[in-house]
């Protein structure tokens, strides 16, 4: 590795230490803001507050480990939300994860994931175990650069598209910023997922499933162990992890 490379490298790291990655304080359905995780003040309020988006790292970090329980909903896994509280949505609507910050240089793709809640509802789900998530969208290099540049500079705001075909109900919507900026070396990819508690209206029958958090993610996936400065060329060589999204789903 050339000095020049290296100094780089530990920039990178050491920015990752102390810049505001960021966490997703506000989701927007049909132009109304609800709030989201804000990691600032809502795991400090007694009681804490009822919030659609399952808490997160207090440092808005990274989770480095893809076999880490942590890989489903941040820390979320493995502390469940302070009560049953949900977002509607239609199916065929929009949600929008509006992020407080993203750096830029944190290249990497955009992931989404739905899984639908058990009966019992989502706020008593950890949704880590079985196969029951199913990829939406994904987002990975455009109009030259990468889908979690185009975030950063679309005001940290991102759209999900709901399918129309879903059966309606419950379901967690998995978010997520996979940071690549560091994944040349094995085991150096950052994940930030975030997951959001939606009730979707409306819908048809379909009920897919069939990947599990963890359990989807390797550390040698060749789209988590990936050299991203490639500029082009990343938009030919890089598959996401996490596999296709199904066409029998309808957007
Ligand atoms: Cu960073």
């Amino acid at each position: 590795m050339r000095l020049g490379t290296k100094l780089f490298f530990i920039a990178t790291s050491l920015a990752c230490q102390v810049a505001a990655h960021g966490y997703v304080p506000t989701i927007i359905i049909n132009g109304q803001s609800i709030p989201g995780w804000n990691v600032n003040t809502d795991g400090y309020a007694t009681p804490q507050p009822l919030r659609v988006v399952r808490p997160t790292k207090p440092d808005s970090g990274f989770i480095a480990d893809p076999l880490s329980g942590d890989i489903t909903c941040s820390v979320g896994n493995s502390k469940l939300p302070p009560g049953p509280i949900t977002a509607t949505v239609a199916a065929g609507g929009t949600v929008s994860a509006q992020w407080s910050s993203w750096p830029i240089g944190h290249y990497g793709p955009v992931l989404n994931y739905l899984a639908k809640c058990p009966s019992t509802g989502c706020s008593t789900w950890k949704a880590d175990t079985g196969s029951p998530w199913f990829k939406i969208q994904q987002s990975v290099y455009a109009n030259g650069e990468w889908a979690s540049d185009t975030l950063a500079k679309n005001g940290a705001k991102y759209d999900i598209h709901i399918p129309k075909n879903i059966a309606a109900g419950d379901y967690l919507l998995r978010h997520e910023n996979l940071a690549l900026h560091g994944a040349s070396n094995l085991g150096g990819a950052q994940f930030y997922p975030v997951c959001i508690q939606l009730t979707i209206t409306g819908g048809g029958s379909l009920k897919p499933s069939g990947l599990s958090f963890p359990g989807t993610y390797v550390a040698t996936d060749p789209g988590i162990h990936f050299n991203p400065y490639m500029g082009e060329a990343a938009n030919q060589a890089y598959v996401p992890p996490g596999g296709n999204i199904s066409t029998t789903l309808q957007f």
